[in-house]
């Protein structure tokens, strides 16, 4: 007998190891070998990603709850001034790369015309009953060039056959269609949540299923749970990875609603798949749109701060801007995006390291292609990478005349793994190198803020690798502070 999870790590592994292994030989000795896991082709342009827009939109907005009960009237959905145009505009302006909407949330009332419940838009009297805002939104999305992904629930509080086998055939068949109809998606988000309670139905989800559909109708969208496949859930819901943070995990020891969410946030050195961190957060107290929180919409510190711990500690930020009743980002959520905007821009405008002279300890077999001076070219696919017989590997970066600074941007080549284990960074302050920061991992971006100096040089040193370091860019930042 198999159990619901040696199905799911059967269907896991039969995905993922080929693309690893591929990816392996592929690199042969033109670079240092690769250091698996690695991620695979989809997760790369996922990378890239790093800042993104969730809308928790959906009859919760209508009710004020944040879990409906699933028997809410769907004539109670009726968003009269809806405009998805002007979301992706907002979130485009904010610098925002792609949208992930509440397609289905726990209560089961679905915003596209599913055939298969009458739960749905179609039962409103919202644009006569013939409204759709998966195709509104997927269009705006399509139209203005930002990236299209939906978040399904699989608990359900409103099918009646919730709780049987049959449920899972009605979600594979739901998620087909959400998946077949709107054009790419990047990204499914399925919601480990489930607060049936002990008395409550209980549901053997059928994943090894779900994920089998995904890659059917949509082989590019990466999969989100808290166990991945492809992107875990960072373990908590405040937009935050740990300093330690590691895209590896042992994948097959989780799955959705895991209790050993708290290993999510670092992740784990020798785990065995390439399943990096989201950071989901709300910019309000709930995950839903109440009039009321609107005053206690976070502020742009308190959003650098979570930019800084998420995209700067190797994951990526999915920030929450839920639509008002009637269907828009509301006036003061888009200021505050566009605010926040304004002080990324200002932190990490002007970079003091850019085109500077670069010396480096050493060079992966004295190889022009990968010297110290790729860290900071700006030119994307160069990196540096040190040589294998060094115990510490070190760089130095001449600033010319002396910089102020507080902040410094690494990036890994992740395309070859994460490496990276501990670093230490110093400047040059009238000719003694002082410590800025030491920390351990690095991988797809790590940002570090340190004391304000003046300094002529920055020097990286790292003390300890799991393989020879390749490092893609090393960026200097004077911040404003907040
Ligand atoms: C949780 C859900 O229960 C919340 O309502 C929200 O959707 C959040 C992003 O995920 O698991």
């Amino acid at each position: 007998m198999f159990s619901r999870r040696d199905l799911l790590q059967a269907a896991l592994s039969a995905m993922v190891v080929p693309e690893i292994n591929s990816s392996l030989n592929m690199a042969a000795s033109q670079e240092p070998t690769p250091i698996a896991p690695v991620p695979s082709p989809r997760h790369l342009p996922w990378h890239k990603l790093e800042y993104y827009a969730f809308v928790h939109f959906n009859m919760n907005t209508y009710t004020g709850k944040e879990w409906g009960e699933g028997y809410e009237d769907p004539k109670l959905f009726m968003p009269e001034k809806l405009d998805c145009n002007q979301w992706v505009k907002v979130f485009k302006e904010a610098g925002m790369k792609a949208v992930i909407i509440t397609a289905k949330h726990h209560d089961g009332f679905c915003l596209w015309p599913s055939e298969y419940t009458d739960h749905s838009v179609k039962s409103s009297n919202w644009r006569g009953g013939k409204g759709d805002v998966l195709r509104e939104l997927s269009d705006a999305c399509h139209k203005q060039g930002l990236k299209f992904g939906v978040y399904l629930s699989p608990w359900d509080r409103n099918h009646p056959l919730y709780g049987t086998p049959s449920y899972n055939d009605f979600f594979k068949r739901q998620l087909t269609e959400v998946l077949s109809n709107y054009g790419e998606i990047f990204e499914v988000w399925f919601d480990g949540a489930n607060g049936e309670g002990p008395n409550g139905r209980k549901q053997t989800y059928d994943f090894p299923g779900f994920i089998d559909v995904v890659r059917k109708c949509q082989p590019k969208a990466v999969i989100f749970s808290d166990a991945g496949p492809d992107v875990r859930w960072v373990g908590n819901e405040s937009g935050r990875s740990n300093p330690t943070s590691w895209a590896m995990l042992k994948r097959d020891e989780f799955y959705p609603g895991t209790p050993r969410s708290a290993e999510l946030t670092s992740g784990h050195e020798d785990g065995t798949h390439w399943v990096p961190a989201e950071c989901d957060v709300s910019i309000r107290p709930g995950w839903f749109f109440r009039d009321s929180e609107t005053r206690r919409i976070k502020s742009v510190k308190q959003l650098m701060d979570i930019y800084y711990a998420s995209v700067g500690q190797n994951g990526s930020l999915l920030l929450n801007v839920p639509a008002n009743k009637e269907g828009l980002i509301a006036p003061e959520d888009a200021l505050r995006l566009r605010e926040f905007k304004a002080a990324r821009d200002l932190a990490f405008g002007t970079d003091l390291a850019f085109r500077k002279s670069v010396k480096a300890s050493s060079t992966w077999k004295n190889k022009a292609a990968f010297s110290g001076g790729n860290v900071t070219a700006g030119k994307s696919g160069k990196f540096w990478a040190a040589s294998e017989d060094d115990s510490i590997s070190k760089l130095v970066i001449e600033l010319g005349n002396p910089q102020k600074f507080n902040v410094v941007r690494l990036r890994e080549e992740i395309r070859l793994g994460q490496r990276v284990e501990a670093f230490k960074i110093s400047a040059r302050v009238n000719g003694n190198w002082q410590r800025f920061f030491e920390g351990t991992t690095i991988g797809n971006c790590r940002i570090v803020q340190g004391e304000e100096v003046v300094a002529d040089a920055v020097e990286l040193v790292i003390s300890r690798s799991r393989a020879c370091p390749t490092i893609s860019q090393i960026s200097v930042f004077d911040a404003p502070k907040l």
